[in-house]
Parts: structure tokens; C-alpha cells; sequence
């Protein structure tokens, strides 16, 4: 079976057995008949925890042993979704776990259903961060993701009357079986105050002191992150805040009770909530404060750790690395200057030739909204030493552009860190870093042509691309068993779960009529898991032989699900006027998030919805299409839906999407890519073969070429083009809000107005390419050909892949085995 040559003892099931019911009665003095579901739940994960610990510590002693170079992955975000099945899963006993489960009368699937997503994160980013750190422990390098231990989650997702709702994501509610405390880490974090400048006797010179601060103290817990079959096992460190001071009665007579109130506040604000932002920064103060409290954490713990073992301070760079994920972490720089200039008492140079060692940059977006820029007064209150050390990275940089280019007053506009009021994270990244990489081919070429063209131009040697990737322990192998054992029944070895690019093996069954018929059942099968899932989440029946058309991923404007739906309404029009139109049965399925407060976002989930409505209760049409909005979008529920797709929908305006990764999670589960030459498309394409794809729309250059000019006039194509026309009427004619004009009237003027992200101009393509997808899928040797050759070529979009990239460009470090 998949997964089954484990480096592990043999697994005693017995002994395995007997832990979950020690768990269950010492646990909850219960038995398993009177147990709940969750707190059977508790027990198993326990047990699995148990099984994970002594790997843990040895891996750790062994880094030690080794004086290791570890890469600190530093991300405001990391979307981990359920960690039970894939810790099982890497530790080689997912199937004896389910075996000892059946014994004891319980389901594995039933088990797993009831952990709580881990969903630190928002969407792409996070779940990159997440790909990586267990990518990192499979390949054997010494890792720590460093993130926030939020409260409350990414928000979970309701539909009332076609609206989305938010409602708290109490992740913690049951506590976390996998986290341990590590109270001896904490450290204290300052804020606000002021600087004093005083005469150090000891050292000859004068030292900056701040002063009349608040402080909360960061506490540490960590989870383990588990290799596939090595026994090395990584932490992912995510810090909580308490107060210094503990609250007490008789605070009021020592007169600190107004101090501990208030650091009881700060503690509980830092932490409270994920900024449920994608591709958007909010600009608030918390925000920062969030950024600071765990970057300062962070670095404070790791220069503790290595001056341990370490007498010289400027060999940090040899053995430690920050990867700053986006800007959210980039006080990293000049909070890692001020240890070194007023903690370990370097001089300038000496901390910032470290520090630019030190950290590497890692750009996630060219959406203007998405860059953080901080006001001044707000960064300079916050954090007033960090801010003079700002403004001396910034003096000393300006210098260099104006040796440089001298009377260039547009390279100072652009590369300023400190420019109009503002502190620009992403400039002081690139200023800083030694690398700054773009996430997809496409995307670094936008960066170093365009978007980040004067610092290219100024500091070519730092820009390198590391396309993203996936982890196909996670998005094959639990998501998808049934595929996941074909594969390794065809491949005769299970090695591709660590080697993915053995899938290319595959390709030649694509013109085996017998594989073909297996892939096409094993899709049918994962088709009728998620119609399950449907059905008992919308109450939705949803006919398994229909095309399973997907878009799941955040709502944003620029990924189009406007477009998506305004062209499932066009299709309505004509199955209506013309209902012996030639077109294979399609379930259309959205699932996305809208941040709470983007408008636009929220409206289109109540137009998909509303739209969904009318449709699904049309008798005249039902056999050919109904329309889903699955709810609360998810990692969990993701690993079903890919599994599941046959079409996936990548259509963002060409330029935008700087990566996406769910386009290769649908790849490697054999779904077409219905998209545009945008982020990884480009290289999805390159690898599977454009027969194999369908790719419509402008290009990137066109995109940029016409946003240089000013946009276009999307009025032209109203009233040109009847269909869109028509389309675009009903939004406001009542058709899909009972009679109501105004519900979508905000949609219909965007467009009409402006249509930023050119949906009017792509309409048309991307309605020939679906209706091409329509007609592709009729015939179903081809189709099941170009699947199966998606899943072959998929090898490329492995986390696997990228980490070793990372490794040899930018982090240099060495793998570490343990017995
Ligand atoms: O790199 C991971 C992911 C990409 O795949 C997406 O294309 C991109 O939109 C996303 N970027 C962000 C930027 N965030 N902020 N803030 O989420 O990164």
C-alpha cells in the first residue's frame, strides 16, 4: 500500500490501541460508548502526538549537535488546516491508525472531521507557508515557521439568504492536543515611549534606552511539523501575549492596577484575531503591533539560542536566515539592527553587513493595495527606536542612489523608503535582504521589468524567482487516496510522494484505454464524495455525470468570479431561449471568502448566490446546470473539491495573480486548467502542453499596455455586444433580486464605469474557451487523456521542488539525517 515502507519500528496497533483508551478514561474518565465524538478525537491525536515526540527531540538534538544553519520562515500567516491525517500520514500509519480505529467500531474520516482547521492564514500566502514548513521537514533541513497564535482564526463562513456572514473562528475552543507551551522562551515586548540617549561608562560611548514603554510578554507554543518517513520533525512556533504584570486585587494598593489593566488589554488585542485580509493591507495600528510582537519574539529567541553556543555574533549569518514572507515581516530589519547596535553594542556597519546576511525577501503580489506602507507619526509612536534606526537605513541608501544616479530625483521617489509621510516596507525588504524573489516566472519578470525596475536596475544580482509549489503529501496522498494508490500501482513504487516529477511515468497510460477508464473512476468516485458533501452542506443534489466546473479560492475582483457567474447567466439565456442546444450537463462550483469589509467581494458572493437560486430552481434547465456555493472555503473541505474537479477555473485579468497554487493542486488531480497566461498558468502550460489546456484572454502585456493608457471603454462592448448586454441588464432589472434594481447596481456601474480588471474584454474569449471545455468533455478518451497527462505533468509544482530551490540560491543550508 501507498506509504507503507516506513523507516519507523513496526507500529503496534495493540499498544496503539490501549494509548486511546488510557487517553479516553484519564482524559475524560470515559469510556468509548460514552466518549464524544470530539473527545475521541483528543485522545487519538494524543496518541499520535505521543508517537511524534521522541522524533522531535531528536531531530532538535541532532540540529544542535550539528550546529545546523536553520532558515526562520517568518509569516504573519500559516494556513494549516487539520493536522492529525497528515501527521499519520508522514509518520507511515495512517492505515494502521484507521485499521485500530475500525476495531474499535470508530471511522478515521469521522475522527479527522472533528479537529478544527488550524486557519492562521487568509488564502495563497498562508498555505504556501504551510506547504513549505512540512516540505522542509520531509527534505531534512533544519526549519522554524514563526507566525501568531490568533485566537480566532480566519472567520468561518455562513450563507443567510445569499449573503456571507461572519462568525468567530474559535479554533482554540477544545484546546490543541498537537501545541506545547514553552513558557521558558518568552520575551518581553516593548512599545511606544521614548528614546534616551546616556553615557555607558563600560563601553565609552553613548547608548539609546527607551523609555516609559508598555510591554506584554510573548509566550511561545509549539506545534510539530512532521517529515514523510525521516524522522525529522520541525516546529512551528506560534507566540501568544500575556501581561508582565498579573492582575491582583492588590494592584489597587500598590497603584500599578491601571498598569496591569492595561497590559491585559494590550496582551488580548495582539493576538485576538487574523486580519482576514488577502491582497489588501488594513493599515491599522494593531496590524503593527501584531508585525513587531512576533518578528520581536522571534529574533529575540533565535540570537538568544545562538549566543548559547556561540561567542561571535557576526557568524549569525552562517547559521541563520530570515525569510521574510511579504512585507508583513520586515521590521525583522531594523529590529534585528537594534539587538545588534544596542543589545550586543556593534556598530553600524558591522550590524548591518549581519543583518543584510541575514534576511532574504520574498514578494507575493504587484497589487498596489497589497504593498504596506505605514504613516510615519503612527510607525515613530509605535516603535521609536526601531523607527530612528529606520530613518538611518533610509539616509544611508539615499546617499548611495544619489552616488549613483545623481540628479535622479524619480529613483529617490521610487526607492525611498521614507517618502511623503509613509515608511515603505516592501523598499526597506529590498534595500535590506540579499535576495528578493517573485513567486512564479511571470511574476519576477513583472517585478524586475516593471513594478521593482529601478531596483533591479541598481541591484540585478538580488532578484531570482522560485515558482511555488504544493505538497503532495497533503493534496494527493490524504486528499485523494484512490488516486493516490493508482498512482503508485502504475508507477510500481511510491516514491513520487517524495519524488513528484516520477508522475511523468504516468504519461504513457494516457493512451491506455484501461487507465483511462481507472482515472475516470476514480473521479467519479472522489465526484460523488463531494456531491455527498453538497448534499449535506447545501442540501444541494448535484448529478455526478455533470462536468464539475470549480472555482474555489479567496474573492477578489481580479480573480473574476464576477466574470464566472456573468457567463453561468449568459448560459442560462441560452439554454432558455434555445433549450436544444448542444451542452454536456455542468454543476458550477464557487467557493470564496470575501473580506469582511470589501464590498464589491460581498456583493458578488450574494450575485453567485442569487443566481444560484433562480437557476437551481428552474425545472427547464436542471438537468443541464445547477450552480453551487460551497460554504466556508477551507483547506479541509479544498482537499475534497480538488480531488473532485474537472474543470479549474484560473481566471484571473492576465498580470494579477502572482502565483495561485490551487491551480496546481487541481493539476495534480487531474482537472483541466480553464485559465489565462497569468502567475504559474504559464508554467502549468509549459509543462502539460497547451492541447492540453484551455488558455483564453489578453496577455499580461496587453493588460499593462492598455492600464498605461488609462483602462478602455467597456461601455463600447455594452453596447455592442447583445449578450453582454443582456446579461448585464438583468443584474439590475430585478431578474435575480426579486424585482429589486439597486442589489447589484454597484456591480453593473464597475463595469460599466471602468471594468478595472477587463472582464467586458475577456468575456468573449472565455466564453469560446468554456464552450470548447463543453464540447472537449463529450469525448471522453481525449478527456480522460488530457487528465491523466495533468496529473503526469504536475510534477514540476511540488513544495518539494521550490524548498530546494530556496536551499541552493538563497538559504545554503544542509540536510541533517537522524537514526
Ligand atoms: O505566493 C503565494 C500566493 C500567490 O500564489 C498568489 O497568487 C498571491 O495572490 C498571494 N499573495 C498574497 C499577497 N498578500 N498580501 N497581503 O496573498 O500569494
Amino acid at each position: 500500500a501507498v506509504g507503507e515502507k516506513s523507516v519507523f519500528e513496526p507500529f503496534d496497533k495493540e499498544a496503539f490501541k490501549k494509548e486511546i483508551l488510557n487517553n479516553i478514561k484519564y482524559l475524560f474518565r470515559k469510556t468509548p460508548e460514552t466518549a464524544s465524538q470530539q473527545e475521541i478525537f483528543q485522545a487519538v491525536a494524543y496518541a499520535s502526538k505521543d508517537m511524534i515526540i521522541d522524533e522531535w527531540l531528536n531531530a532538535h538534538k541532532e540540529y544542535e549537535k550539528q550546529d545546523a544553519k536553520t532558515v526562520y520562515y517568518l509569516s504573519m500567516e500559516f494556513l494549516m488546516g487539520r493536522a492529525l491525517g497528515n501527521n499519520l500520514i508522514n509518520l507511515c500509519c495512517y492505515k494502521e491508525v484507521a485499521e485500530v480505529l475500525q476495531e474499535m467500531g470508530l471511522d478515521i474520516n469521522v475522527v479527522e472531521d472533528q479537529e478544527p482547521d488550524a486557519a492562521l492564514g487568509n488564502g495563497g500566502l498562508g498555505r504556501l507557508a504551510a506547504c513549505f514548513i512540512e516540505s522542509l521537514s520531509t527534505l531534512n533541513y533544519p526549519a522554524y515557521g514563526c507566525t501568531i497564535r490568533y485566537k480566532y482564526g480566519m472567520f468561518k463562513q455562513q450563507i443567510v439568504n445569499g449573503e456571507q456572514v461572519e462568525i468567530p473562528d474559535d479554533w482554540l475552543k477544545n484546546g490543541n492536543p498537537f501545541e506545547i507551551k514553552r513558557p521558558e522562551y518568552s520575551q518581553e515586548i516593548k512599545f511606544g515611549g521614548y528614546v534616551r540617549i546616556e553615557y555607558n561608562e563600560k563601553l565609552g560611548r553613548n547608548v539609546y534606552v527607551q523609555d516609559g514603554y508598555q510591554s506584554v510578554m510573548a509566550v511561545p507554543y509549539d506545534l510539530p511539523v512532521v517529515g514523510y518517513n525521516n524522522g525529522i520533525v520541525n516546529s512551528l512556533r506560534i507566540w501568544d501575549a500575556e501581561p508582565l504584570v498579573q492582575f491582583n486585587l492588590d494592584s489597587f494598593d500598590k497603584g500599578d492596577y491601571q498598569k496591569a489593566v492595561e497590559q491585559e488589554n494590550l496582551a488580548k488585542s495582539i493576538v485576538e484575531v487574523l486580519y482576514p485580509n488577502d491582497n489588501h493591507y488594513s493599515g491599522k495600528e494593531l496590524r503593527l503591533k501584531q508585525q513587531y510582537f512576533f518578528v520581536s519574539a522571534s529574533l529575540q529567541q533565535v540570537i538568544k539560542k545562538f549566543k548559547a553556543t556561540h561567542d561571535d555574533i557576526h557568524q549569525l549569518p552562517d547559521k541563520v536566515v530570515f525569510q521574510l514572507n511579504d512585507t508583513h515581516p520586515t521590521v525583522t530589519v531594523p529590529e534585528l539592527m537594534r539587538i545588534l547596535i544596542d543589545e550586543e553594542n556593534l556598530e553600524w556597519d558591522d550590524a548591518w553587513d549581519i543583518t543584510s546576511r541575514c534576511c532574504a525577501y520574498t514578494n507575493h503580489t504587484i497589487m498596489a493595495e497589497a504593498l504596506e506602507k505605514w504613516p510615519v507619526d503612527l510607525f515613530m509612536r509605535l516603535l521609536p527606536r526601531v523607527y530612528q534606526i529606520v530613518e538611518e537605513i533610509n539616509r544611508r541608501f539615499l546617499i548611495q542612489v544619489e552616488e549613483k544616479y545623481p540628479n535622479q530625483y524619480d529613483k529617490i521617489r521610487n526607492m525611498a523608503i521614507l517618502y511623503e509621510g509613509q515608511v515603505r516596507m516592501a523598499n526597506m525588504a529590498i534595500i535590506a535582504g540579499f535576495s528578493v524573489n517573485g513567486v512564479a516566472r511571470l511574476h519576477t519578470q513583472i517585478l524586475e521589468e516593471r513594478e521593482l525596475h529601478d531596483f533591479y536596475e541598481m541591484m540585478p544580482e538580488k532578484f531570482n524567482n522560485k515558482t511555488n509549489g504544493i505538497t503532495q503529501r497533503r493534496f494527493l496522498l490524504h486528499a485523494n487516496p484512490l488516486l493516490a494508490q493508482w498512482v503508485t500501482d502504475k508507477l510500481g513504487t511510491d516514491e513520487w510522494i517524495t519524488n513528484l516529477p516520477l508522475l511523468k511515468g504516468l504519461a504513457p497510460l494516457a493512451d491506455d484505454s484501461r487507465a483511462r477508464k481507472e482515472f475516470q473512476e476514480i473521479k467519479y468516485q472522489n465526484k460523488l464524495r463531494l456531491a455527498k458533501y453538497i448534499k449535506e452542506h447545501n442540501g444541494i443534489d448535484i448529478n455526478p455525470d455533470s462536468i464539475f466546473d470549480v472555482q474555489v479560492k479567496r474573492l477578489h475582483e481580479y480573480k473574476r468570479q464576477l466574470m464566472n457567474i456573468m457567463h453561468i447567466m449568459y448560459l442560462y439565456n441560452q439554454l432558455k431561449d434555445n433549450p436544444d442546444m448542444k451542452f454536456y450537463p455542468t454543476t458550477f462550483i464557487f467557493g470564496a471568502k470575501a473580506a469582511a469589509g470589501y464590498k464589491t467581494a460581498k456583493q458578488t458572493i450574494k450575485l453567485i448566490n442569487a443566481v444560484a437560486d433562480v437557476i437551481n430552481n428552474d425545472p427547464a434547465v436542471n438537468d443541464k446546470m445547477k450552480v453551487v456555493f460551497i460554504e466556508n472555503y477551507c483547506v479541509s473541505n479544498a482537499e475534497i473539491i480538488f480531488a473532485a474537479s474537472n474543470v479549474s477555473e484560473q481566471i484571473s485579468t492576465a498580470s494579477k495573480e502572482a502565483s495561485g497554487t490551487g491551480n496546481m493542486k487541481f493539476m495534480l488531480n487531474g482537472a483541466i486548467t480553464l485559465g489565462t497566461m497569468d502567475g504559474a498558468n504559464v508554467e502549468i502550460v509549459e509543462e502539460v502542453g497547451s492541447e492540453n489546456a484551455f488558455i483564453f484572454g489578453m496577455s499580461s502585456d496587453e493588460v499593462m499596455g492598455y492600464e498605461a493608457n488609462g483602462g478602455y471603454n467597456p461601455r463600447e462592448i455594452y453596447e455592442q455586444d447583445a449578450d453582454i448586454h443582456r446579461v448585464m441588464d438583468q443584474m439590475v432589472d430585478g431578474t435575480y433580486s426579486n424585482g429589486d434594481t439597486e442589489t447589484f447596481r454597484e456591480l453593473f456601474n464597475s463595469l460599466i464605469n471602468q471594468d478595472v480588471y477587463f472582464i467586458l474584454k475577456d468575456f468573449r474569449s472565455y466564453a469560446e474557451a468554456r464552450a470548447k471545455i463543453n464540447e472537449a468533455y463529450r469525448d471522453s478518451k481525449a478527456w480522460n487523456r488530457m487528465a491523466i497527462l495533468n496529473t503526469a505533468c504536475s510534477g514540476k509544482f511540488s513544495s518539494d521542488r521550490t524548498i530546494e530551490e530556496y536551499v541552493r540560491d538563497i538559504w545554503h543550508l544542509k540536510k541533517v539525517f537522524v537514526k
